[in-house]
C-alpha cells in the first residue's frame, strides 16, 4: 500500500554534511522524496513535535538537540514506507543496529542519529502536518 512518512535528517547529520548521503539512501532505495525543507526548530516547536515523550528522561536533552540547529524535513511516499524508512534507519542506538543502516554507518550517540523516522500511520498523518500544507507536497 502507498503511504507516507516523515523522515528527519537530525542537526547532527546536518552539521556533519550528510544530508547526501541520507537522501542518496532514499532515492536508492526507490523511495520518493515528495517534499523537502530545512527549518531550524525553536525549543517549543521541538517540544511540540516530541510531546509523545514528554515524560521521558530524555526529553529535556532530545529537545535541546532538536533545536541546536538547522535540520531536514521530508515527506516519504512509497510502498510500506514507514516501516522501509525505519529499516534503512537502523535501531535506535547505533549499537545495536544493524549493518549498512544509516544509523550503524553515522550516528555516534544513542541522541545524536542523524534521523528520525515515523513509526506509524497514525504519527506520520501527524508528523507531516506539523511541518508541511498540502500545497507543499508535491504530487498530493
Ligand atoms: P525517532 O523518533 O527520532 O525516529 O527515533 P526512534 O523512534 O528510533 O526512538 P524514540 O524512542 O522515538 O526516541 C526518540 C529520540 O530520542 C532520542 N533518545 N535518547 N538518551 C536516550 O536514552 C534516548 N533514547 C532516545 C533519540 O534521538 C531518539 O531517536
Ligand atoms: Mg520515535
Amino acid at each position: 500500500m502507498t503511504e507516507r512518512t516523515l523522515s528527519i535528517i537530525k542537526p547532527d547529520g546536518v552539521a556533519r554534511g550528510l544530508i547526501g548521503e541520507v537522501v542518496k539512501r532514499f532515492e536508492s532505495a526507490g523511495i520518493r522524496i515528495v517534499a523537502m525543507k530545512m527549518v531550524h526548530m525553536t525549543r517549543t516547536q521541538a517540544e511540540g513535535f516530541y510531546a509523545v515523550h514528554r515524560e521521558r528522561p530524555f526529553f529535556d536533552s532530545l529537545t535541546t538537540f532538536m533545536s541546536s540547529g538547522p535540520a531536514v524535513v521530508m515527506v516519504l511516499e512509497g510502498d510500506n514506507v514507514i516501516a522501509r524508512n525505519r529499516e534503512l534507519m537502523g535501531a535506535t542506538n547505533f549499537k545495536d543496529a544493524a549493518e549498512g543502516t544509516i544509523r550503524r554507518d553515522f550516528a555516534t550517540d544513542i541522541e545524536k542519529n542523524v534521523v528520525h523516522g515515523s513509526d506509524a500511520p497514525e504519527t506520520a498523518a501527524f508528523e507531516i502536518a506539523y511541518f508541511f500544507n498540502q500545497f507543499e507536497i508535491v504530487g498530493g
